[in-house]
């Protein structure tokens, strides 16, 4: 049998298993598509089912979530932790609060995490977790009782040695020293269970700027390899939240123009460049102010487009930051046409099926979000690190640390994605460099 018919076989077993989770089964499909000619050409892995096992999560926790609002009525929500592969250490990964989450979206997000973590060379396993809560529109004291809530049920599944969440969208330190408070409460115990915590208990520098920073550095390292950098490009990033917010940061600071960002309604376009006055006003406008982005057009008085994203403008470099399938085929194609020579993924499978073919088939610079958007769980496993010794490392070490990781991470895209004419497909290099450490450790480990 082809790898094509191989392939075609094994997704409608999947898909039979997982009816109706959508972006799980993209995400399956995506990876099993370029691993299983590698695992045709490695038959130890064809053997042990580790394609089989590693799309089944070792445990699905779902749980009810009530809470009472400002105004005293009840409210329940859903909240769900995935534990999807521990070979290569404990499950780590964020909780993601949105009205949109749901298994599929967690089941996607858990099992890109298994790859990413395997790629940071750290000893972390996958999960992903969270709740159809949306923090929009709260008060402080309600997202407060939602996360005393919801920690209320999850700390009995989770701890340091276990499994240790992390932030996604709609988490951020607000909600994660919340969770963390309650989680101490109810243990009586200080433990980094936790990362993203705020620096007064536990956490590490860097943390916060770690996904955009780490995003900017793999990208840098991708246009490294055309003779290219970030000086004078123009860069459209899309989200305005935490990933965007820094990876603005860093490629101001590398030399090029950031002239869009986005949010759930539109984006805003300024030719002149989003600077670090600008970007010092969003972060007030969306980490403090909790506003919209049309509210920086009004500011400034720019374009503001509403229910659009931003991949209809013209510039060098792309860096989705906002969350996945942000990027169809037709604006891949737009993106394309108007010289895009790079896109960096930040956010978690921002591009659809669809639009990566057009990266790969145009054979642009194209990182992945398994391998680009690891700089943060690689700073979450280095605050675990220092949770452990109970040491704190300075903003310079956690940094070079970073860089040192993003680099490998490129280097490994590298070795297992340079096809015969020299392009390197990061798709493929990231997909198989994730897998096969954690595909050896499930060998090692016997059938568990
Ligand atoms: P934030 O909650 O800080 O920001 C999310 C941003 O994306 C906001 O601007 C939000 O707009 C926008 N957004 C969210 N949902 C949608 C949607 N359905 N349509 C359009 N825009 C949307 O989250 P993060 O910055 O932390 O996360 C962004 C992405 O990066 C996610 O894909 C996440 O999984 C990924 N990621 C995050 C990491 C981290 O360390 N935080 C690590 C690796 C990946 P609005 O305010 O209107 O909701
Ligand atoms: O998607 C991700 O890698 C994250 N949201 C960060 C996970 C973590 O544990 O820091």
């Amino acid at each position: 049998m082809n790898s094509t018919s191989t392939h075609q076989e094994f997704m409608n077993s999947i898909t039979a298993k997982n009816i109706g989770e959508t972006e799980f089964l993209q995400a399956v499909h995506e990876v099993s598509d370029t691993l299983l000619p590698f695992i045709e050409e490695n038959p130890k892995y064809k053997h042990n089912k580790i394609l089989e096992r590693i799309t089944e999560p070792e445990r699905v926790i779902i749980f009810r979530v009530p809470w009472v609002d400002d105004s005293g009525i009840v409210q329940i929500n859903r909240g769900y932790r995935i534990e999807m592969n521990s070979a290569i250490g404990p499950y780590k990964g964020g909780l993601r609060f949105h009205p949109t989450v749901n298994l599929s979206i967690l089941k996607f997000l858990a099992f890109e995490q298994v790859f990413k973590n395997s790629l940071t060379t750290l000893p972390m396993g996958g999960g992903k977790g969270g709740s159809d809560f949306d923090p929009k529109g709260k008060s402080d004291q309600e997202v407060m009782r939602f996360c005393q809530s919801f920690m209320t049920e999850l700390f009995r599944h989770i701890s340091h040695l276990t499994d240790v969440p992390a932030g996604d969208i709609g988490v951020g330190g607000r909600e994660i020293g919340y969770l963390f408070g309650q989680y101490k409460r109810l243990k009586n115990e200080f433990t980094g269970v936790l990362t993203g915590k705020g620096i007064e208990y536990g956490g590490s520098l860097i943390r916060p700027e770690a996904t955009g920073y780490g995003n900017v550095y793999f990208a840098h390292e991708m246009l490294k390899t055309k003779n290219e950098s970030f000086k004078d490009k123009i860069v459209l990033i899309s989200g305005s939240g935490n990933v965007a917010q820094f990876a603005a940061e860093k490629v101001t600071e590398l030399g090029g123009k950031v002239v869009t960002l986005s949010d759930s309604t539109g984006y805003i376009y300024d030719p002149e460049g989003i600077d670090r006055e600008k970007l010092e006003y969003i972060m007030y406008l969306k980490n403090i102010k909790r506003g919209r982005i049309k509210e920086y057009a009004d500011k400034y008085d720019v374009k503001y487009v509403d229910g659009k994203r931003p991949w209809l403008e013209k510039g060098d470099i792309a860096l989705p930051c906002a969350t996945q399938n942000e990027i169809n085929e037709e604006e891949a194609k737009i993106l394309v046409n108007n010289g895009c020579i790079c896109v960096s993924e930040g956010a978690n499978m921002p591009s659809t099926p669809e639009a990566i073919n057009i990266f790969l088939n145009h054979k642009i610079l194209f990182g992945p979000g398994k391998a680009a958007n690891a700089g943060g769980v690689a700073v979450s496993g280095l605050e675990m690190t220092q949770n452990a010794i109970k040491m704190n490392w300075s903003r310079e070490e956690v940094d070079a640390k970073l860089k040192t990781i993003m680099t490998d991470i490129h280097n490994t895209c590298i070795k297992y994605g340079k096809e015969a004419d020299g392009f390197v497909n990061y798709l493929k290099g990231s997909n198989i460099g994730g897998f096969v450490k954690v595909a050896d450790a499930m060998i090692a480990q016997g059938v568990v």
